[in-house]
């Protein structure tokens, strides 16, 4: 929990970085009454925010969920190479799927946002693949208590970007 908690954090700073500079009261009060429902949503959904760049890696390489929740995973690209050449996505696998079998088996799925057609059923939830500058989002019903792995399933991304999705 504490990683998803730092991630928040950060983010929460550098908003309050950026309304620095035209702070005013009424964007004070619009923070306030926003930050309320968000936090009475935070025991149903949990927004999870990865972003990745040009240097192909996941800024969280933890993200942790509980039981019963909704997942809401934003992938943000935050680089500028195409698709073709530094595509990402975010593919949560199933229990017992061998990580290194399934990114192998994904080169060949380019048409497919790099899911392999017979692996589907190993993919518990995946985003589509995007390129520089773009973001995209999934949501999904947590999981059974456990730990899994997530990657990118470009190709070649995997060594490098891939991560732990606990649920508690
Ligand atoms: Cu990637």
């Amino acid at each position: 929990m504490k990683k998803l908690f730092l991630v928040f954090a950060i983010g929460a700073f550098f908003a309050t970085a950026c309304n620095n500079g035209s702070k005013t009261e009424g964007t004070e009060t619009e923070t306030t009454t926003t930050e309320a429902p968000a936090a009475e949503a935070d025991s149903k959904v949990a927004e999870v925010v990865l972003n990745a760049g040009d240097d192909m890696k996941f800024d969280v390489s933890e993200i942790y969920v509980k039981e019963g929740q909704t997942v809401k995973i934003t992938l943000n690209h935050t680089g500028v190479a195409p698709i073709t050449a530094m595509g990402h996505n975010f593919v949560l696998l199933a229990t017992g799927v061998n990580l290194d079998n399934f990114a192998k088996e994904a080169i060949n799925a380019k048409d497919n946002d790099y899911i392999p057609t017979a692996m589907a059923k190993d993919v518990i939830a995946h985003t589509k693949t995007i390129g520089g500058g773009e973001s995209t989002q999934v949501e999904f019903p947590a999981p059974a208590k456990g730990t899994y792995e997530f990657l990118c399933s470009f190709p070649g991304h995997s060594a490098m970007m891939k991560g732990t999705f606990i649920v508690e």
